[in-house]
């Protein structure tokens, strides 16, 4: 399991001992504190018990590192210290050695922090999967892998190159796929882009395509076992499925899957062909509409995202991860897949697919679909093959005729999949979680009767996240505390806005 799961740093010339933050993740914390070159590094780590590797230094310089890197194995050649003990070591040696471009280097789930003099850098992984949000003024750095962890951060300065969170002055998410170079002492900031989503497009045969889907996914699924048994939630589609498929070949072991339902709905037939093809150690969890509802502040609180669409997704997972049994488990998902295969899209034609993906491509960064805080909460640790570094790399560039292809969608992930799933399972089309979970159905129905009429749902859904956003993330309230059948029905009653 990654040394360290989240962090909130503070950094600056005359800074004071700051205040404890507030996380949504739980966990065991670990304050440090240290001074190098005159500068004063306040670091509060969260973690799962083990907190040493997160942190390394040499020569002066300091790296801080939430969460792991994949191609470690690829990246200790290039450092003359042959046996970094860990990813925050390797970081280390790879910044003595190439400075920020490391960063480019890295294939990880990752938020990172380096000091080096008056020097501070702040870097995502490519596709920002931890988040990772900073306030800067001439003095004084913080950075943090919550937002709310930063709230009282004091004023900060506008960020080039980061995006302001809604409502909380000061604090910016800083880009997926980035790195910020900050100079502590005056706050000047200068962004430099590490990874950005391919815009180009490849021929390539269905055979040569095929094969290299199978062989990245592999080993991305591969990099993300652990020690322990793995355990991936399922749902039966084609994502998840060969993500537990490919976990099943490289254990040695019988993995772990679980499947959700609720008393609305669940996908237990087929999630259980699946199991059952695998020989894994299968449950199904089945969780009260009332209680799912009740985990909606969790899940925003937890993805620090207002947007209502996105938390139908992270709903049911949120909630399925609550209810899982003890704790520091490692979780993999199928999660993302359809972002560049543009599985969520249902669309033939070939020019809207691939504007589809374009357009999902450009504007996941913020939406923190893929942050750890999700099963965080709960104590847990996720991870997302699909969108592994070099995953994207082969996914993304398909030309979108290999996307679609033979009446399919997402063909050549089906297609590099059809000797190790059930048949059932390789054809089977796309139902989103929000679908199968019965959730987008309860809460369009909450809102029905209520009589918010049909045509206004999607407005009042929005109304209803972007409420408990301000509520969790920008006035700091414990989820539990929001009592979210008051929400909707204050939402419910009020007019719509003309
Ligand atoms: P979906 O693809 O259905 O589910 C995402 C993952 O959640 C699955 O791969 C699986 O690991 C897990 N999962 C789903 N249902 C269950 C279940 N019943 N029990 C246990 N685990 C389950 C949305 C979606 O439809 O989820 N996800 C899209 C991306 C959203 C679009 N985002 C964007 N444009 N920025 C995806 O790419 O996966
Ligand atoms: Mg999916």
């Amino acid at each position: 399991m990654p040394a360290a799961t989240g962090f909130r740093i503070v950094a600056g010339r005359d800074a004071d001992r700051p205040p404890a933050p507030r996380f949504a993740a739980s966990g065991p914390t670990t304050e440090l504190s240290e001074r190098t070159h005159g500068v004063a590094l306040w670091t509060t780590l969260l973690h799962l018990g083990a907190p040493d590797g997160a942190v390394a230094r040499r020569g002066g310089k300091v790296t801080v590192l939430a969460g792991e890197i994949y191609n470690g194995a690829e990246l200790r050649p290039l450092v003359t210290d042959d046996s970094p003990a860990s990813d925050a070591e390797l970081l280390l040696a790879l910044f003595e050695v190439y400075d920020l471009h490391a960063f480019r280097l890295v294939n990880g789930r990752f938020a990172a922090f380096v000091l080096d003099g008056d020097r501070a850098v702040l870097a995502t992984d490519h596709a920002g999967t931890v988040p990772l949000y900073a306030t800067v003024a001439p003095g004084r750095v913080c950075a943090g892998t919550e937002a709310k962890a930063l709230r009282n951060a004091g004023p900060g300065l506008l960020l080039p190159g980061s995006r302001p969170v809604a409502g909380l002055d000061g604090v910016h998410q800083v880009t997926a796929g980035s790195v910020l170079e900050v100079n502590v002492v005056s706050g000047a900031v200068r962004p430099h882009r590490t990874w950005t989503p391919p815009v180009h497009r490849r021929v390539m045969s269905e055979s040569r395509a095929v094969d290299a889907v199978r062989e990245a996914l592999r080993r991305a699924v591969r990099t993300r076992l652990g020690d322990g048994t793995p355990l991936v939630v399922i749902s039966g589609g084609i994502d998840s499925s060969s993500v537990a498929a490919l976990a099943a070949d490289a254990s040695a072991t019988k993995i772990d899957t679980v499947s959700m339902g609720t008393t609305e709905s669940d996908e237990f037939p087929q999630a259980r062909a699946v199991a059952e093809h695998l020989g894994s150690t299968h449950q199904e969890i089945t969780i009260p509409t009332d209680r799912l509802i009740r985990r909606l502040p969790h899940a925003v609180g937890a993805a620090e995202c207002g947007d209502p669409d996105i938390i139908e997704y992270l709903l049911p997972l949120t909630a399925l991860y609550r209810e899982l049994s003890g704790t520091g488990r490692r979780i993999l998902t199928g999660y993302g897949a359809d972002i560049p295969l543009g599985g969520m899209h249902r669309e033939s034609r070939l020019p809207q697919l691939d504007s589809a993906v374009a357009h999902d491509m450009d504007t996941f960064d913020g939406l923190n679909e893929m942050t750890p805080v999700l099963s965080g909460i709960s104590g847990h640790w996720t991870t997302h093959p699909f969108w592994d570094r070099d995953v994207l790399d082969v996914l993304v560039p398909l030309e979108a005729g290999l996307k679609r292809r033979h009446g399919q969608d997402k063909w050549a992930l089906r297609a590099a999949m059809c000797d190790i799933l059930p048949r059932e399972t390789v054809l089977r089309p796309k139902l989103g979680v929000h679908e199968g979970s019965g959730t987008t159905s309860y809460f369009s129905r909450l809102l029905l009767d209520l009589e918010v009429p049909e045509q206004r749902v999607h407005a009042a859904k929005r109304q209803v996240t972007e409420e408990v956003f301000r509520a969790v993330v920008v006035d700091g309230r414990d989820p539990d505390e929001v009592d979210i059948t008051d929400v909707v029905r204050r939402v419910a009653a009020a007019r719509p806005a003309t």
